[in-house]
């Protein structure tokens, strides 16, 4: 009897999760109310409000649960919880930021928002979606669970049942709790700052009761080598939820005078076609289309690019052309305000700074960046990496947390499957080297594969410096799977001074493009002695110029960089008192927006290049 009550209580426990494959996308083109602004909040470090003094989960009905009505039934009851205007913080945004007692708190934060709604029907669907909350979210509505949802920076949504939806003074409360743990991803060591709370957008969404779910219309895979076609084919799907059977689905693309009508087989239907002549999308030419879904019941539109990516042999083929990719590495930060960015303006801040810097590609570090990023990206034309929090040491051997990593990789194609810009989905950073880590990450690559066949897969790995003298070898075992050798090098500001890049030089036994995903030194903006003076701008600049020597002469399957990183950043690792108090200053733009010397050494080589690739 008792195992049959624990296993009944495992199966509810799990009907509770998300469901990974539920996603919604393209949420902004939906009907929807927000359900941003003003929420009330209760800090609760030791989780009062979820478990009992036995620290069992409270029972759903518990009075002095945190997700049921803070109103005392009459006099005579005793509430130990409230949610008051008093204590009320901006959503979307991380609460650090928002008061100074927050600045370091990781821990469990209570937020509730009262609203009403007037439900059409019963046939009607209803979904809360969350943009991210960092980094485990509980979601109640009226005092009932919807559900959990555990990773910080992807979207999630949950369907409400009609029935619990009130009209007047809807109760919703979200328990946010962003401790970091050992089983988790990220883990627990990570060299930024773990922002907690409900970062990005919350909104409630209707739907018909036969509803498009996701969908995917981008250019069929590139024959190995070979350009789009002038007519070029499309391959994907579109994803309905409770489809009709014969329902048809329409694709139309007005600009193109392209519409073809597909019968919905199953939950999903293939869609392959042959597009008349367009403009493919690319940096020079960031062309987007209006492409609208469109069933009986609803119509769906989003803007998107046309193009094919592809690693072949030596070269990264945009369009069948080789590409070489001027990046740079950014943290999803608005530093100026010490917050996490969100939202169309925060993007436009960071990816105008990329640009002046001379960038057409950016590599969106370590997590999913806001929609907004890849959406701008799209409309500016710059070419991104995406990638998942797997960094440093996570627990490689468990199943748990290789689930949890899966769960974020999917949920970050899902939402951005449609994006022109990413041509990399990114596995993880700098994962030390065991056969455990990589069954692990290759399993990853594999999952990325299947959910997307039309981008290269890569992460940025580890270099072995022990090898062959002067000559650093990208030899680690995981090369073999991904489709971009990429790798991390500090050479001069991590052991030896950058004069050490005079006697370097770097290979691969994978013939295979090569790309350094991070290269950087500190330097504090304003602090100026010389160049050999560690911390100050003349050390950041002669380590910029020592590398950008050596890059110069780096084999010919050389792709491209995205040097670390566009702006100085928060980490509780940086602890010079002087120079970094608590800010990693690899910036080349320091937290106020002051260009760094180094910003300018990097910023003439790539007007090289791109002068060069002008006149050829
Ligand atoms: C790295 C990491 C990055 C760090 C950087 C640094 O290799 O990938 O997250 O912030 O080095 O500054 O040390």
């Amino acid at each position: 009897m008792k195992k049959l009550l624990i296993i009944l209580v495992c199966i509810c426990v799990t009907a509770l999760a998300y469901a990974q494959d539920s996603l919604i996308a393209n949420i902004n083109a939906r009907k929807s109310l927000s359900l941003n602004g003003r929420w009330q909040y209760i800090v609760d470090p030791y989780e009062t409000g979820f478990y009992d003094y036995r620290y069992k989960e409270l029972n759903e009905k518990a009075g002095d649960a945190y997700w049921n009505t803070d109103v005392p039934k009459d006099k005579t009851e005793k509430k130990e919880h409230g949610y008051i205007d008093k204590y009320s913080l901006e959503v979307p945004g991380d609460w650090n930021h928002q008061k100074t007692e927050f600045l370091y708190y990781e821990g469990t934060i209570w937020y509730k928002k009262s609203f009403d709604f007037h439900a059409v029907d019963n046939a009607t669907k209803y979904f809360l979606y969350f943009g991210a909350v960092n980094y485990r979210a509980d979601v109640y509505l009226n005092g009932k669970k919807l559900g959990f949802h555990i990773g910080g920076f992807t979207p999630f949504n949950f369907e409400i049942p009609a029935s619990l939806l009130k009209e007047k003074g809807n109760f919703l409360v979200v328990k946010v709790d962003n401790k970091r743990g050992a089983d988790e991803v990220p883990t627990l060591n990570t060299d930024w700052w773990n922002y907690g709370g409900i970062t990005r957008d919350v909104k409630l969404v209707e739907l018909p009761h036969s509803f498009i779910q996701d969908y995917m219309i981008q250019l069929k895979k590139p024959v190995a080598g070979k350009a789009p076609a002038i007519k070029p084919e499309v391959s994907g799907w579109v994803k309905m939820r409770n489809a009709n059977a014969g329902e048809t689905i329409t694709i139309t693309i007005p600009e193109l005078k392209f519409k073809k009508q597909f019968v919905a087989t199953a939950d999903t239907t293939q869609l392959n076609f042959i597009l008349p002549k367009l403009q493919l999308w690319s940096p020079e030419n960031p062309k987007l289309y209006r492409v609208i879904v469109s069933t009986a019941n609803e119509k769906i539109e989003d803007k998107i690019g046309f193009r094919t990516i592809e690693a072949l042999g030596k070269h990264v083929l945009l369009n069948g052309k080789p590409i070489f990719m001027r990046g740079i590495s950014i943290h999803g930060e608005i530093p100026q305000d010490v917050r996490r960015a969100v939202g169309e303006q925060d993007a436009l801040q960071l990816l105008n700074q990329a640009r002046e810097l001379g960038c057409n590609m950016v590599r969106l570090a370590h997590y999913p960046h806001d929609e907004a990023m890849t959406r701008l990206a799209d409309s500016l034309g710059i070419l991104v990496w995406s990638e998942i929090p797997v960094y440093w040491t996570i627990n490689f051997g468990s199943q748990a947390v290789l689930n949890k990593a899966k769960a974020q990789l999917q949920e970050m194609i899902a939402r951005d499957h449609n994006r022109a810009s990413i041509i990399i989905w990114s596995v993880g950073n700098e994962t030390p080297i065991s056969q455990t880590r990589t069954d692990f990450m290759h399993s990853l690559i594999t999952r990325a594969k299947e959910l997307d066949p039309t981008r290269m897969v890569s992460a940025a790995l580890e270099v072995n410096y022990a090898s062959l003298k002067n000559v650093n070898v990208v030899d680690d075992p995981l090369g073999q799977f991904v489709d971009l050798v990429a790798f991390n090098e500090y050479l001069g500001w991590y052991g030896g001074l950058p004069d050490q890049c005079r006697k370097t030089s770097w290979s691969t036994p994978y013939n295979k493009p090569l790309f350094v995903s991070e290269t950087g030194a500190e330097g504090k903006w304003g602090f100026h002695a010389d160049s050999l003076t560690r911390f100050d701008e003349e050390f950041q600049e002669w380590y910029y110029k020592e590398q950008v020597a050596m890059l110069k002469r780096m084999p010919d399957n050389f792709v491209g960089i995205s040097p670390w990183v566009l702006n100085d950043f928060r980490s509780p690792k940086r602890n010079n008192p002087l120079y970094q108090e608590g800010w990693n200053r690899k910036g080349l733009y320091d937290d106020k927006g002051h260009k760094k010397k180094a910003f300018y050494i990097l910023n003439a080589w790539y007007n090289e290049i791109k002068n060069k690739a002008q006149t050829n």
